[in-house]
């Protein structure tokens, strides 16, 4: 299969990329703007007759019109991903997010290529913490952040090309993420590097928010799945059963790096912080077979921190500015 991934030099995109170079005998073009977000560093090693990058936008409708004739299937994960910058500044969350998201839809609907729609659990909203329930492929849509309601204006685009125009898509609504590569702007990375660099570690508020992580390596296995097994037009939720709340994150993170498990510091909370996420992926399991391998987020945690103490050279230009942009803002 001839695959675009959009996105492919950021932090999931990229270990898409290595995933199917290790798993599957795929060709992948990445199309990628390389905004702060991205490094061609996470693509160096897979190899060149395999992997190549295009630097362009999604929303530039002739590169992306001809780059889709070009290839079998689109897997779009291109997207600003921060919440706290969409509440700085939401225009590039609305650009990226709903116009790129429409650019791509132009061009599948015109060259009849199938496409995968790389979503989040944070378009359903939060939970309370004593909820039973969890996020299913039903529950209704009730987004918080301009980050997040940019990513549930795309799922909806994404839904009505495949009801109005017969488009050939998945969609994916996954929960929250961990591994390498990630930028040391979002919590794991943050922490981990804060304590590598003898910062204390920032938690917001009272740390009782619960997001439930998934190891990036799960999370492309699980859209490999879709792409490949899905059924066209249906949204998966994918998610391993992996609840932490925020606090005892920090507390992990500490302990495992050797440090006293209360030598955090709280700091101001994001306005309107979802409270709490938890995915049922019990239809990607039960309809598609897919498992995670990641069980155990110690472990995984564990591994994710000795990946940023071995990746130094690659985070550390990027720490000063996210720390004192956080520090900015009283976090
Ligand atoms: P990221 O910010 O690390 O990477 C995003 C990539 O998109 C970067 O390489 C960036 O350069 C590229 N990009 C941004 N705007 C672009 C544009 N206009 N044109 C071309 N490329 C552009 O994000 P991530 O955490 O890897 O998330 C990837 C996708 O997965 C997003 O769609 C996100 O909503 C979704 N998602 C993320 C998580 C998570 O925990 N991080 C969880 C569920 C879903
Ligand atoms: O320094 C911090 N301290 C802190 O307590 C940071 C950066 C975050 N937090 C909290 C906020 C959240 O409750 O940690 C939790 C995780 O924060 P982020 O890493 O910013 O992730 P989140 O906002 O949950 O969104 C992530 O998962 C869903 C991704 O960034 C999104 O792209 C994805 O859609």
């Amino acid at each position: 299969m001839r695959l675009l991934v959009t996105g492919g030099a950021g932090f999931i995109g990229s270990n898409f990329c290595h995933y199917l170079v290790g798993q599957t005998d795929s060709e992948v073009t990445v199309l990628d703007k390389l905004t702060y977000a991205a490094s061609r560093e996470s693509l160096q090693g897979l190899p060149s007759e395999r992997v190549s990058l295009v630097v362009g936008d999604i929303c530039d409708a002739d590169l992306v019109d001809r780059l889709v004739d070009e290839h079998d299937a689109v897997v779009h994960y291109a997207a600003e991903s921060h919440n706290d910058n969409s509440l700085s500044d939401p225009s590039p969350f609305i650009q990226t997010n709903i116009v790129g998201t429409f650019t791509i839809l132009e061009a599948v609907r015109k060259h009849g290529v199938r496409l995968h729609h790389v979503s989040t659990d944070e378009v359903y909203g939060d939970l309370e913490l004593d909820d039973p329930d969890r996020f299913c492929e039903t529950t209704p849509y009730n987004p918080s952040s301009p980050y997040s309601a940019s990513k549930a204006g795309s799922d909806h685009l994404v839904r009505a090309w495949v009801r109005s125009f017969g488009v050939q898509a998945t969609l994916s609504n996954c929960s929250n993420n961990y591994g390498p590569w990630q930028h040391v702007e979002k919590f794991i990375p943050r922490q981990i590097t804060n304590v590598i660099d003898g910062r204390r570690p920032k938690l917001y508020g009272a740390g009782l928010n619960v997001r439930d992580w998934i190891h990036a390596d799960d999370h492309s296995s699980a859209v490999w799945t879709i792409l490949t097994k899905g059924e066209i037009g249906q949204t998966y939720l994918i998610g391993a059963d992996g609840e932490q709340n925020n606090l005892e994150v920090i507390r992990m993170i500490l302990t495992l790096m050797g440090q006293p498990d209360d030598a955090f510091d709280h700091v101001t909370d994001r306005a309107g912080h979802d409270l709490r996420y938890a995915i049922d992926s019990s239809r990607l399991r039960r309809e598609l077979g897919w498992r995670p391998v990641y069980r155990d987020f110690a472990s995984g945690l564990e591994r994710t921190i000795a990946w940023y103490r071995e990746h130094e050279d690659w985070w550390r230009g990027h720490k000063d500015s996210v720390e004192s942009a956080y520090a900015s803002k009283g976090q």
